[in-house]
C-alpha cells in the first residue's frame, strides 16, 4: 500500500513538472522527426553512409539507433587507420573496428574501410624504427594482408591510400615514399587485391571535386595507375566543403564523368559543410538553409551520375563532429542538430531521394 502511494506521488510530480514520457525514455528516430534516408536510398540502389565516432558508438544508444535507422553504409572514422589498428610491430588491435563491423552486419549495413595508408597515421614504432627498404616492404605487406584478410568478405570498399598527392601531382612525403619510393602505391593496391579480390579499391583525397589543378593531378595519378595495370576501382572525393566553398555543380559533374570514362567509380566519402569563416552573414537559420542547399546540390550531382553509387557524410549529428579538433573552433557541419533532430540539410538529402 505504502509503495502504491509513493508511486502515485511520483507520477503526480512527474506530470506536474511537465516531464513527458518521451524524455524519461530514449526517443525513437521517428519521434525525432527522422524518416530513414536508407530506405529511400535502397530503393534507388544508392548507398548512404556516415563516418562513425567510436566514443558515442560505445556509450550512447541513441547515436546507434539513429545510425542504423538512417544509413546503410558505415565507415569507422578512425578505428581502421594504421596507427590505431597496428599500435606495435607485432600487435594488431581490432577491438573497436570489429565492434563496428559487427554492428553493421547486425543492422544490414555495408562497411567502407578507411584507410590502409595515410601519411598522417603512422605509429611511432614505425616512424622511429629505422627500417630498411626490404623491412618496410615486409611491414607494409604484412599490414595489408593482415588487415584486409581479417575483414575479407565484410568490407565493400577500401580506401587503400589517402591524401597521397599534392595539387601539383607530386607524391607527398611519407615514410613509405622516402624509404620504399613511389612503388609503394602500386604495391599497396596489388597486395590489397590479393588479400580480398572482391573488395573495391579506392584512392581517396580532398579538394579535387571542382575542376582545377588538384582534380587534374588526381585524374592523371589514377590514370597512370590504370595504365600500369594496378587494381584500382575508384576514387573517393571527400567533399569537405564550406558555405562559400562548395564546387560548382557542373564542374563536379564533369569530373565524375571523366573519371567514369576511365572506368572508375567515384564515392563521395566524407561530405560535410562547415559554416565557420563563411561570407554568408546573418542568422544561424539562414546559414543552415544554405548548408542544406549545398548538401542537396552535391548529392543530386552524385545520384545523377551512374558511377557515383555511395554518398558518405563525415558524421551525422553536430553533437559529434571533427571540425572543432581540426579548426580549433566549434562548427555545425552535419545534417542533424545536437539533439539528433533534422536540419535543413537532412531534408535536402531526403528531397533528392524522393524525387525521380
Ligand atoms: O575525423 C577524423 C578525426 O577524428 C581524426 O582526429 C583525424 C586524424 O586521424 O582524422 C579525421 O578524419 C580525416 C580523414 O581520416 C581523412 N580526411 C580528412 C578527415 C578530417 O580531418
Amino acid at each position: 500500500m505504502k509503495r502504491f502511494f509513493v508511486a502515485l506521488i511520483l507520477a503526480m510530480l512527474v506530470s506536474a513538472c511537465g516531464i513527458s514520457e518521451a524524455t524519461t525514455r530514449q526517443m525513437t528516430p521517428t519521434e525525432l522527426g527522422l524518416s530513414s534516408l536508407r530506405t529511400l536510398a535502397q530503393n534507388r540502389g544508392i548507398s548512404i553512409g556516415t563516418a562513425v565516432d567510436v566514443k558515442p558508438f560505445r556509450k550512447e544508444p541513441l547515436y546507434n539507433s539513429v545510425l542504423a535507422h538512417e544509413f546503410n553504409l558505415l565507415v569507422p572514422e578512425n578505428q581502421m587507420k594504421f596507427a590505431l589498428l597496428h599500435p606495435e610491430r607485432d600487435t594488431y588491435d581490432f577491438k573497436d573496428a570489429d565492434a563496428m563491423v559487427a554492428f553493421a552486419k547486425a543492422n544490414d549495413m555495408q562497411v567502407r574501410g578507411h584507410t590502409l595508408l595515410w601519411h598522417l597515421s603512422v605509429p611511432r614504432w614505425l616512424s622511429e624504427g629505422n627500417f630498411t627498404r626490404d623491412e618496410l616492404m615486409d611491414i607494409l605487406r604484412d599490414h595489408i594482408y593482415t588487415v584486409v584478410g581479417h575483414y575479407r568478405g565484410s568490407i565493400i570498399a577500401w580506401d587503400v591510400l589517402n591524401e597521397a598527392i599534392d595539387a601539383n601531382g607530386y607524391i607527398k612525403d611519407s615514410i613509405w615514399q622516402r624509404v620504399i619510393g613511389p612503388e609503394y602505391i602500386d604495391l599497396a593496391f596489388r597486395w590489397a587485391h590479393e588479400a580480398d579480390p572482391q573488395a573495391r579499391l579506392f584512392y581517396n583525397d580532398y579538394g579535387a571535386e571542382r575542376r582545377g589543378q588538384k582534380a587534374d593531378a588526381l585524374y592523371n595519378f589514377v590514370k597512370g595507375m590504370l595504365e600500369r595495370g594496378v587494381p584500382i576501382n575508384g576514387v573517393g572525393l571527400q567533399m569537405h566543403v564550406g558555405l562559400t566553398a562548395s564546387p560548382d555543380p557542373q564542374e563536379f559533374a564533369d569530373n565524375l564523368k571523366r573519371l567514369a570514362a576511365l572506368g572508375l567509380d567515384v564515392d563521395i566519402t566524407e561530405m560535410d559543410v562547415l559554416i565557420q569563416n563563411s561570407k554568408v552573414k546573418g542568422s544561424l537559420e539562414k546559414k543552415f538553409a544554405e548548408q542544406g542547399r549545398l548538401y542537396g546540390e552535391n548529392f543530386q550531382v552524385c545520384v545523377s551520375a551512374p558511377n557515383c553509387k555511395a554518398f558518405v557524410i563525415w558524421g551525422f549529428t553536430d553533437k559529434y563532429n571533427w571540425a572543432v579538433s581540426f579548426t580549433g573552433r566549434p562548427d555545425k557541419p552535419l545534417i542533424l542538430d545536437e539533439s539528433y533532430r533534422p536540419k535543413p540539410a537532412y531534408n535536402a538529402l531526403l528531397k533528392v531521394l524522393s524525387e525521380k
